[in-house]
């Protein structure tokens, strides 16, 4: 272990918070997917994790929660970026589960940088290797941050836009889908809400309003759901003041606080296990660098929430605990053959 006074010193271009690593056996892992295909109106996807990490020097080390600097005794690495490669749509979806699932091995604790949101389908299978799933969906809750339900089965004919994420996501038998500060869905989208009894919906319109808000419902909510958890963020859910460069940014959205509480809530869940999360549609805002800020500061709450559970205890070491029984035989041409 390194001294955190000697490492918060040094810093390092290319690397999340500009942190040194040692590169031996980190305990998180900060992975790049600069993949853009179908983004509605937006450009720049693409540009969004490096942007985040270059202004991730910008954030503050020190959080009151862990009490002293990052890394605070644990080792963060920074990823090479996904390559790009694919000769199509769904090569690329395979590629970039490849780049992830050996991440997912039970000790280290993934933090995915998008990209436009429809990476989520390749993350969820990638996160099917993770010991605590071993390949069983229906144990995995997806918490998803968004101002847009992406519950649509296509865009313009295209199954795995981004506007379809949280619908490819389920199409793997998840447990259950939270969803909080959604604002733009379409009929189709609403009417699977309404009867789907595997989606739990806050939206934006109950959780904003003065009165007889939802959102301490929200928050309880959090605070119960149990076994593993994917948190997926889509900084659009954030009021579209906040990251005017996203994609597709909309108003009427979560305050950064409430995005901070929501993190907060479910990393404390008492039986529930964040076993990964990402934060996608970053694009890099060229005027201000209050974007990728944004979601660098975010990022960098859920990496201190996660530290703070593996020394609280509240973080299970899979990769020892599974006794051999992770046999799941991970798919590396699954969107391929869909
Ligand atoms: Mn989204």
């Amino acid at each position: 272990m390194s001294l955190p006074a000697l490492v918060a010193e040094e810093f390092v271009e290319g690397n999340f918070l500009g942190l040194p690593e040692d590169g031996e056996s980190p305990d998180i892992v900060v992975l790049q997917v600069p993949y853009e295909l179908t983004t509605s109106y937006g450009q720049g996807t693409a540009l969004g994790p490096s942007a985040c990490i270059e202004a991730s020097g910008q954030v503050e080390l020190f959080d009151p929660i862990l009490g002293e600097d990052l890394p605070a005794g644990y080792k963060i690495k920074t990823i090479e970026p996904w390559d790009g490669e694919g000769g199509n749509l769904r090569k690329q979806l395979d590629g970039i589960s490849n780049y992830l699932a050996p991440w997912f091995d039970g000790d280290k604790f993934p933090v995915i940088l998008g990209g436009e949101h429809g990476i989520l389908p390749s993350i969820i299978h990638a996160a099917g290797n993770h010991p605590l799933l071993n390949g069983d969906f229906s144990k995995l809750t997806v918490v998803q941050i968004d101002a847009h339900a992406d519950l649509r089965q296509e865009l313009n004919g295209e199954p795995f836009s981004h506007a379809c994420a949280a619908s490819r996501a389920m199409d793997f038998g998840l447990k259950h889908l939270y969803q909080a500060g959604i604002r733009a869905f379409s009929k189709h989208e609403y009417d699977r809400i309404q009867s789907d009894n595997d989606i739990t919906t806050f939206f934006a319109s109950e959780i904003q309003k003065t009165s007889n808000s939802s959102w301490g419902s929200w928050i309880e909510t959090l605070s119960s759901i149990e076994g593993p958890v994917h948190l997926t963020i889509d900084i659009d859910g954030l009021d579209g003041s906040l990251v005017p460069a996203t994609g597709t940014p909309v108003p009427g959205g979560l305050s950064f606080w409430q995005i901070v509480e929501t993190i907060q809530e479910i990393f404390s869940a008492s039986k529930a296990t964040v076993i990964s999360m990402d934060v996608n549609e970053i694009v890099p805002q060229k005027d201000t660098p209050l974007t990728q800020f944004t979601a660098a500061m975010i990022a960098t709450k859920g990496i201190i929430h996660h530290i703070n559970n593996r020394r609280n205890g509240n973080w299970i070491d899979a990769s020892e605990n599974d006794n051999g029984q992770h046999n799941y035989v991970f798919d590396k041409n699954y969107f391929q053959k869909l």
